[in-house]
């Protein structure tokens, strides 16, 4: 009883002590929290209300990236977008953009459960892999992979172990060569048959 006291005590004091040094140190090291947000790095949040009904339903995040020849000449870039598309409070595409402001992924859910149902990776704005989620899984069962946005090949998890059994390379996204499936059950399809 009288030992926990003590540490109470010297607890106290040591916070005390802390907190008395801290907003000395605070206010010389960092910014006013309050002041206009400048530099590169910074988030900018823009939202709309597209429906109408006073609540946003599209959402803008910014980042200012200072010009190297004169860093207070700042240009805003947009690098993130989310929408709720059907107006029911809840987001349902997240969109992301490189620096120079061109779609990098998109995050989608598609009929609006609430769950995600798609994940699309970009490459300079060209489609690169679609990741397809199961109805009700948190995790993709389709793989989707292109090549100057046409699709190249495809994994499919049949068994819902999370990874790939059943595999296909496609010709240029039109015609089917190579049927593939996992035999040792490493995820990786490793035992092929040409498709005709
Ligand atoms: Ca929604
Ligand atoms: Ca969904
Ligand atoms: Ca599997
Ligand atoms: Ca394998």
């Amino acid at each position: 009883m009288r030992l926990s006291a003590a540490c109470l005590i010297l607890f106290v004091v040591a916070l005390s002590a802390c907190s008395g040094a801290q907003p000395a140190k605070k206010d010389s090291m960092m910014p006013d929290p309050i002041a206009p947000v400048t530099g590169g790095g910074s988030s900018i949040i823009e939202k709309g209300d597209v429906s109408g009904d006073g609540k946003p339903d599209v959402w803008g995040y910014y980042k200012e990236i200072p010009d190297p020849a004169n860093p207070k000449v700042v240009t805003k870039v947009l690098v993130k977008k989310e929408a709720d598309l059907n107006f029911d409070g809840r987001k349902d595409i997240l969109r992301e953009f490189d620096d120079e402001g061109i779609l990098r992924r998109e995050e989608a859910d598609l009929d609006f459960d609430g769950n995600l149902d798609e994940i699309v990776v970009y490459d300079k704005g060209v489609l690169k892999e679609k990741h397809v989620f199961r109805s009700g899984s948190s995790r993709p069962f389709i793989w989707k992979y292109f090549e100057e946005g046409k699709m190249n090949r495809m994994d499919r998890d049949d068994n819902g172990d999370g990874r790939p059994d059943y595999c296909e390379l496609w010709y240029a996204g039109e015609k089917i060569s190579k049927r593939g499936w996992d035999k040792d059950g490493n995820g990786e399809c490793d035992y092929w048959e040409n498709a005709d």
